[in-house]
């Protein structure tokens, strides 16, 4: 029980990694706030999910590529929770497609909702933070793309990297406040975001056979992860990044 009494609020809470960090967090005592695009039902879900273990949940809809989104998510969480400890900043999007015909629209699209999106709502949680005056962390979902590349995602590794970056600097202006900012950065997580990609016999074992724990994650794979660098176990850290990769960044031969 690592975040009883905090108010924990989660970006693209209704599947994948973002859910499973929703109702890890409850498990460990926290009351839930989660931001969803279009999943209705895949919100509903994590709420029941979330209620269902004694814990208080909120789903705010809104698009984090908005600016306005942010403010409205972060002021609905503090008004119905009470207030703001965690900010997971999760929410992104992955279509895969070459580099030399890469339409404007999914390059821009790809950078408001992943780096954009996540700007603002650290941004936003931030505030809400320093007003309550109680310290809090901001955990954004980079990923091992932060540090390596991808041939069909030229638009989507810098977005990763952008996200890691923004957590180093925001330790900087936030330390001051007592705000941690940290990031974590899965790897191969089997969530919707791939399960295209991951279609393909000869790509999925190309990935699997990279990583020495024998196996692509899973979404519960983040939570213990999240759910240390939410609490005081991580009173010390900020401006870290911490792998979930199973070993696969490390692996070269
Ligand atoms: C992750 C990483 C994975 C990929 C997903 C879409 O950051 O690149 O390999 O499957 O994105």
């Amino acid at each position: 029980m690592l975040l009883e009494g905090r108010n924990v609020l989660v970006t693209g809470g209704s599947a994948g990694i973002g859910r499973a960090i929703a109702i890890g967090a409850a498990r460990h005592g926290a009351d839930v706030a989660i931001n969803f695009y279009d999943d209705e039902a895949g919100a509903a879900s994590c709420v029941a999910a979330i209620e269902a273990l004694g814990r208080r949940a909120v789903a705010v809809c809104g698009d984090v590529a908005d600016p306005a989104t942010a403010e409205a998510f972060v002021g609905a969480a503090a008004e119905v929770l009470g207030g703001v400890d965690v900010m997971v900043s999760n929410a992104g999007i992955c279509p895969f497609h070459s580099f030399l015909d890469m339409p404007v629209e999914l390059f821009t699209r790809t950078q408001q909702v992943n780096l954009h999106g996540g700007y603002f709502m650290c941004q936003a949680a931030a505030r809400q933070m320093v007003s309550q005056g109680r310290g809090g962390a901001l955990i954004a979902i980079s990923s091992i793309s932060a540090l390596v590349g991808g041939e069909f995602q030229t638009h989507y590794t810098p977005t990763k990297a952008g996200l890691h970056s923004l957590m180093q600097s925001a330790a900087i202006a936030l330390g001051r406040y007592d705000i941690r900012c940290n990031s974590l950065l899965p790897g191969t997580i089997l969530t919707d975001i791939n399960k295209e990609d991951l279609a393909d016999p000869a790509k999925r074992a190309h990935m699997e056979a990279r990583i020495p724990l024998g196996r692509l994650g899973v979404p519960d794979d983040l939570v213990g992860p999240a759910v240390f660098l939410a609490s005081d176990m991580a009173r010390y850290v900020t401006g870290a990044a911490l792998l979930v990769d199973g070993g696969a960044f490390v692996n070269l031969q």
